[in-house]
């Protein structure tokens, strides 16, 4: 596969340094990140996407981050190139900024792209090195804000030449606008702007209204990065991400609740602590004046499966010769200590924003080996993907028990894009109960330190899929609970009001919608005929899939040598089907039935017209359906979703192996209550070792069409296939059915869905949506 370095003059890539025999590198103290409030209903930034010296542990690297300074909106044209003040830029500039808004800001960003060249590393898949100029653009990850280019609002607002949270726009470098210049045509949209491109995002609500059943939007952890078909891997490997939070913590989260279910906001509640999980990849460490040398094409078996499990720092070695390093860091930092009184306890507001990493995170001490398969010290989660687990409140009696008995937790997944915040106390093993038993709030309880006690961060080694990425064992952090003699602090009750609503449908109109005007260029393909909300009994089939044609010897393998003649890349395919009432699968275009199979294929963005058409007010069922042997992370823009249940209240999956889905049955699905979770990414349960990725005669897939990389791979899923998504018994495919509501004006425009392994969605597993307003289908 291609690969993109950074930083290289031309150095010798792999030296032969000799590396500090420590097994950890030494720690830094924690790094706050900087951050940006809104003030006034308003945050007005500038987001220079640049390459910058940074250092991480020490070794000056070059490498891709945004410059985030507050501005002046009205001047931001004519300020431009000025210097930036320090006092308002942020100078963590790897650890990345974060931005607090309230529910009823409006979060502006120029955007300005002066990032440098690309360089491809000629001894790879192309013929020679190359340099292209770098487009970019930006997503908020999580929210439910409105996706519009400036000429799907005209009737709004015609002076506003802003883009909402829109992924279709190619934002060029200065030097790419010139004529002929920069044209990436495989990865060419509809909107091509040149280095500059601003940007308007409106949180729906008002501050301090945070109910999900009004409509409001939900307060908690958000993110944003670049989504730039193609790209987004390699900006988000080099550290171009930002977190963002919407409202406060005790919008859904209470220490002192009262009998009648409000909360006594005189207790204070503990300390929070923002941390941005990023990590990067070094062939060569720094030498003489040379920076070190970063792969941002990050490479999932970089460090060997032994040389990683033998190492518990930070950073594992890899590379060629073991010559380089993989760094976890928290904000920048690497390994980063500190300490808190006794007694206390701390609020982890955690972000995943690795492009491909999967964490399984979990706590090491007081008696509790986070690094065994059992798992390490309990902590209750607060949070999920940025909406409250609403795990309070139990009504039968009030007043005695405010805590949900699933409320601990002992390891945490996150995928790519996910986010979580935990409460870490200092539980000692002794008050918890015996392993096998499911420590709750009520029967583990937190004690005072009896000493300076050391509670770890930790990362359980995990793995995708048979034969897939095995993401390292670390230790990322440790923190230290300072000896005192005042009792622990125990936890948090959750307030209520972020679940899923009973049920609502709202009317709307095009005035509502804020858009009359669709963009001519993707109408075409969703009009009144063929948009129409499903039967009831119908459902909607989400295929992820993994195609790798044959070698010529016969040999399929995703590690080929890519020198080789012969070689072909895998292809990160997705499709979609309607499975009608009856079960037949049939063309959601047409709804011809599709005996032959369903079509995956890698997306296209060069290709305007929509894979989905939905009218507003759907709710619809999908089944997204594995027919891979390695996992994915559903993530679907300007929506969220709950996972749909068995009659006996079980999450709907069928899974190889349950780790797979470690975090559904206790923690996303809330079982016996009413009410779920809303999520906007979710693990695809991996298929069996059957669901092979071979194409051709005996394989999984046919393939329709030549095509290049990035081009319009298409396959066949063969209706022989091991793996079908039917819910026949002997079936291997991995699966999660979700329900998905596209009731909120905010869900009107077009967007897409994908996995959030960015290296899967850079390959192509993506798919565009666009959802109508009524006016819209029926025309004028
Ligand atoms: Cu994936």
């Amino acid at each position: 596969m291609r690969r993109v370095l950074r930083g290289c003059g031309m150095i010798a890539l792999f030296s032969s340094l000799v590396f500090p025999a420590a097994l950890y590198a030494q720690s830094d103290t924690f790094a706050a990140l900087d951050q940006f409030d809104s003030t006034g209903g308003r945050l007005d930034l500038r987001l220079r996407a640049v390459q910058r010296r940074v250092i991480i542990d020490k070794q000056p690297i070059d490498t891709l981050v945004y410059e985030t300074c507050k501005i002046n909106w009205a001047r931001r044209n004519a300020t431009i190139n000025s210097p930036a003040l320090p006092s308002k830029c942020s100078t963590n500039l790897y650890g990345g900024p974060r931005l607090k808004l309230e529910q009823g800001d409006v979060l502006r960003i120029q955007l300005v792209n002066d990032l440098p060249k690309l360089h491809y590393d000629k001894s790879e898949t192309l013929p020679a090195a190359l340099d292209i100029d770098e487009p970019t653009n930006i997503h908020t990850h999580g929210l439910v804000v409105r996706p519009y280019a400036p000429h799907d609002r005209v009737s709004t607002d015609p002076a506003n030449g802003a883009f909402g949270d829109y992924p279709f726009v190619t934002v060029m470098p200065k030097g790419g606008c010139g004529p002929g210049g920069g044209h990436i045509h495989h990865l060419a949209t509809a909107d091509t702007r040149c280095r500059v491109v601003d940007y308007e995002i409106r949180v729906p609500g008002r501050p301090g209204e945070s109910s999900v059943e009004q409509g409001q939007h939900p307060s908690g952890i958000f993110w944003l990065h670049p989504h730039f078909h193609g790209l987004a891997k390699e900006q988000v490997s080099g550290g171009m991400t930002a977190m963002v939070n919407i409202g406060r913590l005790r919008d859904y989260a209470c220490m002192s609740p009262r009998a009648d279910g409000t909360c006594d906001t005189s207790v204070p509640l503990p300390p929070m602590r923002h941390m941005l999980l990023k990590d990067i990849q070094l062939v060569s460490l720094a030498s003489g004046s040379h920076p070190a040398v970063a792969l941002f094409d990050q490479d999932a078996g970089f460090c060997s499966k032994t040389a990683a499990q033998a190492n518990a720092g930070s950073y594992c070695r890899g590379g060629e010769a073991d010559a380089g390093r993989w760094y976890f860091t928290i904000n920048g930092a690497v390994h980063p200590t500190w300490s808190i009184d006794g007694g206390r306890a701390e609020v982890w507001r955690i972000q995943n924003a690795s492009a491909n990493v999967t964490y399984d995170l979990r706590l090491d001490g007081a008696g509790w080996d986070g690094q065994s398969d059992a798992g390490g010290m309990p902590f209750q989660i607060l949070s999920l993907d940025g909406v409250g687990l609403g795990l309070v409140n139990n009504g039968a009696n009030p007043g005695q028990s405010h805590f949900s008995p699933r409320g601990l937790q002992r390891r945490a997944i996150l995928m790519p894009g996910s986010r979580m915040e935990i409460v870490v106390a200092h539980r000692p093993r002794a008050e918890c109960p015996a392993d096998g038993t499911e420590p709750t709030l009520d029967n583990c309880s937190t004690a005072p330190a009896p000493t300076d006690t050391p509670i770890a961060l930790v990362n359980h080694e995990y793995e995708t899929g048979p034969g897939a990425d095995v993401w390292p064992r670390l230790e990322l952090a440790r923190m230290t609970i300072r000896q005192s003699p005042t009792p622990a602090m125990t936890s948090l009750a959750l307030a209520t009001n972020q679940r899923t609503p009973a049920g609502q449908t709202v009317a709307l109109s095009h005035a509502a919608a804020g858009q009359s005007h669709i963009n001519s260029s993707t109408q075409s393909l969703c009009r009144s005929g063929n948009v129409r909300p499903l039967a009831p009994g119908e459902r909607r089939r989400i295929y992820f899939g993994i195609a790798v044609d044959e070698h010529v010897d016969g040999k399929p393998d995703k590690a080929q040598d890519p020198a080789d003649p012969n070689w072909k890349p895998e292809s990160f395919v997705l499709g979609t089907s309607i499975i009608d009432a009856e079960g037949v699968e049939r063309d959601p275009a047409n709804e011809n039935p599709l005996p032959d199979g369903p079509l995956l294929q890698t997306m296209n963005m060069s290709d305007a017209k929509a894979d989905l058409c939905i009218p507003f007010g759907a709710r619809e069922r999908w089944e997204l359906v594995n027919v891979s042997p390695e996992v994915h992370n559903f993530h679907i823009h300007q929506n969220r979703f709950t996972v749909a249940l068995n009659p006996d209240k079980t999450p709907a999956l069928r899974t190889q192996d349950q780790r797979d889905a470690v975090n559904l049955p206790q923690v996303v699905v809330n079982v016996g209550e009413d009410r779920q979770v809303l999520h906007d990414t979710i693990i695809v349960p991996r298929g069996a070792g059957e669901c092979k990725t071979t194409v051709g005669p005996g394989g999984q897939f046919a393939k329709l069409d030549d095509g290049t990389m990035a081009g319009d791979n298409r396959y066949r899923l063969n209706p022989g296939a091991a793996c079908r998504g039917n819910k026949a018994a002997d079936d291997k495919s991995g699966s999660i059915d979700v329900r998905i509501d596209f009731n909120r004006p905010e869900q009107v425009g077009r967007y897409v869905f994908h996995c959030h392994i960015l290296e899967h969605e850079d390959l192509g597993m993506m798919a565009s949506i666009r959802v109508l307003s009524r006016d819209q289908i029926e025309g004028p």
